[in-house]
């Protein structure tokens, strides 16, 4: 096997985001674009030498290419195995388990997560380390910082690994081994949740639709909910993953999962629905007639989160990203658990998962998870919560109102505005920094702001501090507007404004978020001066 020095130059814009790196499909397909961004990987975690890494991906358009280039320049660079998921495809969870329990030396996730696929669409690449979870900065810092130096990759001369077949393969000295991307998750599902409680269930009757939204979890639902746990063939709704997702948009919320909302809104809706999205981390759940938004998915599984036998003994902790609603709050207060609030990425809540400070966590943008990987966990929500209705004996819709009767409600939504132009944005956020500094005590929309900062992280368990994580404005009663740019687009800026408000009146069930939400949306435009700045007046997306 040949191994080829590539002379190359770096290229502007390899930071990674939120997420990983995520550009347009045709930008990862130009001439070392890729390559140059993996070998920067190689270089900033010391190279890989010796090393065992995970990959696979969620199958969008472009994987089995980038993972043929990916398996070529790791055997170039000397490591000793690379573990792929058949086909390359592994759920993001699925990776992060693999990674954890084979003791590898981390991995590489092929996705853009939530965001279409298709030459014309996204791609993207995240590096994992060996706690299973996403880069932190300092790794990601690394990694940019060999983009920007990077002079030549190497890459070995060598055919296509067969993926398709499982089992061990060599590529030069290294081993190519395929392995099936679901049964090892799968297993670990089986030890986390009883499994004959839920299977009791759905023998009685209970119905399900989950809708895989032609992504990757397709395979792992089938395999976990009908072929383990007895739901009916066909509870499982576009479950082949396809490299365009079907044409849409693999983002599990009211808007692109269309097709489940209409199901769970009609007269015979099924009792639970679900779905996930591109790489399986995400998650959202509906009862017949009602979607549950993922702060309040995440307030309810803390709270009963004990019913599971993986978490029988009780929570060590919980933790939200800070644009996620204080709903979670309210139960930690009253269980007397710690609460702690991180910058938005998943990245962050990897340091309190290691340190065993929190068992649970989650964030708005529909992901929540525990410790028994370290990534958010689409499949692993839903199996919590179908633990919980089995043995509570509740439905979805009075297992919430029960929960907003003991904790309150905090009645919350996200509006981007998406494709802003990325100097108009900047200017935005300039004049916002700004006022925010002499902004306590005015009022707007007839609400009085209390507080308002610009949020900073120290993480208490390696005293790493992140800055500039988001504007908050904080109003008297509990209102609360946050904004911030999102980190995963990948055309122009992505302004997301979160409110909140909070009620424990007596018909806080049967209010509508957006009405109970009007002046903090009043607000929020009148403070940022959204119009002014951008020329928009709504948003693309209430999620
Ligand atoms: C990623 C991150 C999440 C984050 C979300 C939205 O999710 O893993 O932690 O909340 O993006 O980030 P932003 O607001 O910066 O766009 P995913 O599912 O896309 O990997």
């Amino acid at each position: 096997m040949e191994i080829l020095t590539i002379e190359t130059q770096p290229i502007d814009g390899q930071k990674p985001g939120t997420s990983g790196l995520r550009k347009k499909t045709r930008t990862f397909m130009a001439p070392h674009y890729l390559e140059n961004f993996i070998q920067a990987i190689w270089d900033g975690i010391g190279g890989v030498a010796g090393k065992t890494l995970v990959l696979g991906g969620d199958g969008r358009y472009f994987s089995p290419q980038a993972a043929q280039v990916i398996l070529r320049m790791a055997a170039a660079s000397g490591a000793k195995r690379v573990i792929v998921g058949q086909g390359a495809l592994l759920s993001t969870p699925a990776a992060s388990n693999l990674i954890r329990t084979r003791k590898t030396d981390g991995g590489i996730i092929l996705s853009a997560s939530h965001n279409p696929g298709g030459i014309d669409e996204d791609f993207g690449v995240k590096f994992n380390t060996p706690n299973g979870g996403p880069a932190a900065e300092d790794v990601t810092g690394r990694i940019f910082a060999a983009t920007k130096t990077i002079t030549a990759y190497k890459i070995a001369e060598a055919q296509d690994a067969d993926l398709s077949s499982l089992g061990e393969h060599a590529m030069g000295d290294m081993v190519v081994e395929v392995v099936d991307p679901v049964a090892d998750y799968a297993d670990l599902m089986e030890q986390l949740f009883d499994f004959d409680a839920i299977r009791g269930m759905i023998a009685g009757g209970f119905r399900i639709c989950f809708d895989a939204m032609h992504a990757v979890t397709g395979p792992y639902a089938k395999e976990v909910l009908e072929n383990r746990l007895g739901a009916k063939a066909g509870s499982v709704k576009n479950a082949i993953p396809k490299p365009d997702f079907g044409g849409g948009h693999p983002d599990p919320n009211p808007i692109w999962a269309k097709e489940l909302m209409e199901i769970m809104h009609a007269d015979d809706a099924p009792d639970f629905g679900a779905a996930s999205d591109g790489d399986g981390d995400r998650n959202m759940i509906m009862g017949p007639g009602t979607y549950v938004s993922p702060s309040d998915s995440l307030a309810v599984l803390a709270a009963n989160a004990h019913r599971a036998p993986a978490y029988a003994n009780g929570l060590a902790g919980v933790a939200r990203s800070m644009p996620t609603s204080r709903a979670l709050d309210a139960v930690a207060e009253k269980k007397k658990l710690d609460c702690y609030e991180t910058p938005t990425g998943w990245k962050f809540f990897g340091n309190l998962l290691d340190a065993g400070k929190i068992t649970l966590c989650g964030e708005e943008s529909a992901g929540t998870g525990s410790n028994h990987v370290r990534e958010k966990d689409g499949l692993w929500a839903v199996l919590l919560w179908l633990n919980i209705l089995a043995s509570t004996g509740k439905g979805v819709v009075e297992l919430l109102h029960d929960h907003w009767a003991e904790y309150g409600r905090n009645f919350y939504s996200r509006h981007d505005f998406e494709g802003i132009e990325n100097d108009k944005a900047d200017a935005m956020f300039d004049a916002l920094t700004l006022k925010i500094e002499d902004i306590a005590g005015e009022s707007f929309a007839g609400r009085k702001v209390i507080a308002a900062d610009d949020f900073t992280y120290h993480d208490p368990v390696d005293g790493s501090v992140a800055e500039h994580q988001g504007i908050r404005i904080m109003f008297e009663n509990g209102g609360r507007v946050v904004y911030r740019l999102s980190g995963t687009g990948t055309v122009g800026a992505t302004l997301r404004v979160y409110l909140e408000d909070v009620s424990d009146a007596a018909d806080a069930k049967d209010r509508d978020a957006q009405d109970a939400l009007s002046d903090m949306i009043a607000a929020a435009h009148e403070i940022a001066r959204i119009e002014h700045h951008t020329g928009r007046t709504e948003p693309d997306v209430r999620a």
